[in-house]
Order: structure tokens, then C-alpha cells, then sequence
């Protein structure tokens, strides 16, 4: 199925964002509630969508919108959108049989809010964020307190873990990301007794990522694991996609996979990781504490307060397929919520 089709089902998706559902559904609100910044966003919704249709129209490149070659080429420091990475031919398959997502698909549909909401922008967005030198403190309550680089990070290994990721929105894709699982990088820096929880923050610089320069969110993106959520065999840091390093979009250099959760808990591009006694606070459950809540697991029976989650659209797919208990990973993590309320406790 081609790019095409894909933009046509991203009308249906749901948001996860309730700002922008709110100047979605701002005749609903009353006037003397709208803020600036709302109507400031629904002009642009408004524009874009202008723009959106008038490509459309002059159908450049068959079906999408062309960027302008200046922020697609080679430039210092920025990758060059028009390069495709040459990728092992052979197709892959995640356990269950699906086959994993293009490159094309994994890299130019994404959520990374510090750049845009519009997932098809964030590539185009992020293709110059500076990742090197880069580095991830790792502190806390943990015995041996570290600062790794990307090399020291490489010294865990690279293996390739073939992974579901479902979208909070009703989305998925199936993912070959390459990476080593997180819990070799915990048990070095060896948490303390009175460790807990992992907290784990991403990059923060409003001159690199623009939307930090607006006052919608708490920025920097926080998120949190319970520990043994984090020392879960499956719980994955990666730093490659398909055997190549990760692009800016997919949350380079190094991000965060926890494949039973709602694809928000997997944090990108993570500068710190710390190791606390009391469950952290993360961006989506201050934002909305009543629509993501700190475990966010994957629950069909468990609809979201404003949609259902009981089926998924998968990338490539046209209709939905049933949403699968713990995103399909239910023999794997279910004794980790043994005898907890999962309505409660969502
Ligand atoms: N820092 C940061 N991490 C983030 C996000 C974000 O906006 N900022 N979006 C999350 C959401 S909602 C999803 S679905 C996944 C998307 O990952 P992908 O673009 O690699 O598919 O990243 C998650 N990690
Ligand atoms: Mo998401």
C-alpha cells in the first residue's frame, strides 16, 4: 500500500493531544473560554489544511506534499531526507507472523511533539538535531552513578528485537528496532535497595526543538517505569532501526521500548535516566492525569475516555484489527500485574 492511502486514514485517527482536540471542537467551547494561543493554532490548522488541499490538487509527486528541497538535502550536520538507507532485503516478522513496517512507513508517520503534532513533518522537522556528541546520566538512588556516550552505550551490544508498537491514538506498526535490552545498563550501575521506580527525561534545548518554545506542554517529555517493569527482559533501549542508526524522528540517538505499552511511555531521544523511590512524574499523566495513566499497558477492554481501544489501525492496513491484551505480549508481562486491578490501575 502506498504513502497515499495512509494520509487518507490519518483523517480518522484520534489525537492523543486533548489541546488539540479542544481546538478541534472549539465551537463547542464558549468564546470567552478560547485562548489566544487556541485560536492562534486553529488558524493554522486552517492554513495548513489550505495547503494540504492545494497539493492535493496539483498532485506533486502523485500523492503527497513535495518539501522544498532545502529542507530535504545534504547539509552539515542534517540528514539528507532523499538518501534511502540501503536495507537488508529479506522481509521480517514479528512472532506472531505480522511483517515489520517499511522504513519508508516507520520513519515518516511519527509522534515527537517537541518538533510538531503533525506526524508527517517531524521528519522533515527534526532531520538537523545534533546528536553527537550526546550523552545519558544515569543516577539517583544506584550504587555507581554514570555519564555514558554513545560508544560507552555501544559496549551493552547491538541485537534486533522485532516489536509491536501501539499508539495510544488506535495506530500500530511492527518495528526492527536494534538495541540492547535496558536492564544490562541498570544491573552496572546497580540501583539501590531503595530504588523503585526509573524516571526518565529527554532532551530539552527550545532552540533545536520548537514547540519548547510554547507553553502548552511541561516540557522536557518526562516518563517512568515501575524498576521491574524496567528490568523486564522485553523493556529495550534502541539505537538503530532496520540495522541502521536511528533517525532523528524515531527519538535518536537513543530511546526508549517498552513493546506492552502505549507507544508515549517509549521516550526518545533521553538525556537522563534516574533511579527514585516514589513513582515519577511523567509529561502525559500531569497533562492528563484521567486519560494516561502512569502504567498506560495495553488494554483493549479498557477504552480511553474518549475513544475506544478495542481495535487498531495497522500502518499499511486498510480497516482495523482487534487490539491484542498487553499489545500481544501477555505470556511475557502479565505476572508483573498480578493480582492488580487493571481498570484501576490503567
Ligand atoms: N520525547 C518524546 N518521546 C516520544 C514522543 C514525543 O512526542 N516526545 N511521542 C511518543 C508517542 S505518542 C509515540 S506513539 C512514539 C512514536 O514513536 P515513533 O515515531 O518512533 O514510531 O514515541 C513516543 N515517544
Ligand atoms: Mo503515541
Amino acid at each position: 500500500m502506498s504513502v497515499c492511502s495512509e494520509r487518507a486514514g490519518f483523517e480518522a485517527e484520534v489525537q492523543l493531544c486533548p489541546l488539540a482536540l479542544a481546538t478541534m471542537q472549539q465551537e463547542k467551547i464558549r468564546s470567552s473560554e478560547i485562548t489566544p494561543e487556541e485560536v492562534y493554532l486553529s488558524r493554522r490548522r486552517v492554513l495548513r489544511l489550505g495547503l494540504w488541499v492545494a497539493a492535493q490538487a496539483a498532485l506533486v509527486n502523485g500523492c503527497g506534499v513535495a518539501l522544498p528541497t532545502d529542507r530535504q538535502g545534504a547539509e552539515a550536520g542534517c540528514v539528507d531526507l532523499r538518501a534511502k538507507p540501503n536495507i537488508d532485503p529479506r522481509p521480517r516478522f514479528d512472532e506472531l507472523g505480522d511483517p515489520a513496517n517499511t522504513w519508508e512507513q516507520i520513519t515518516t508517520y511519527n509522534n515527537f511533539y517537541e518538533f510538531t503534532m503533525d506526524k508527517q513533518r517531524v521528519a522533515e522537522l527534526a532531520r538537523c538535531l545534533k546528536i553527537s556528541p550526546w550523552t545519558v546520566r544515569v543516577g539517583g538512588l544506584v550504587r555507581n552513578p554514570r555519564t555514558y556516550d554513545l560508544d560507552t552505550l555501544r559496549r551493552f551490544g547491538e541485537e534486533e528485537r522485532i516489536y509491536r508498537l501501539r499508539c495510544v491514538e488506535g495506530w500500530s506498526m511492527v518495528i526492527p528496532w536494534v538495541g540492547f535490552p535496558l536492564r544490562k545498563l541498570l544491573r552496572e550501575v546497580e540501583p539501590l535497595p531503595s530504588a523503585r521506580y526509573v524516571y526518565f527525561e529527554s532532551l530539552f534545548d527550545p532552540q533545536q526543538m520548537p514547540e519548547q518554545n510554547r507553553p502548552f506542554y511541561p516540557w522536557p517529555y518526562t516518563e517512568g517505569l515501575r524498576l521491574d517493569e524496567a528490568m523486564h527482559e522485553l523493556t529495550f533501549l534502541a539505537t538503530g532501526l532496520y540495522g541502521h542508526p536511528l533517525p532523528p524522528q524515531n527519538g535518536a540517538p537513543v530511546r526508549l521500548v517498552v513493546p506492552w505499552k502505549y507507544g508515549f511511555k517509549s521516550i526518545k531521544s533521553i538525556v537522563k535516566i534516574e533511579l527514585v523511590s516514589e513513582q515519577p512524574r511523567t509529561l502525559w499523566n500531569t497533562v492528563a492525569p484521567n486519560e494516561y495513566g502512569f502504567y498506560s499497558n495495553v488494554n483493549p477492554t479498557k477504552p480511553h475516555p474518549r475513544w475506544s481501544q478495542a481495535t487498531e489501525r495497522r500502518i499499511g492496513e486498510s480497516g482495523r484489527r482487534p487490539t491484542l491484551m498487553f499489545n500481544g505480549y501477555e505470556a511475557a508481562v502479565a505476572s508483573l500485574y498480578a493480582g492488580m486491578d487493571l481498570q484501576a490501575n490503567y
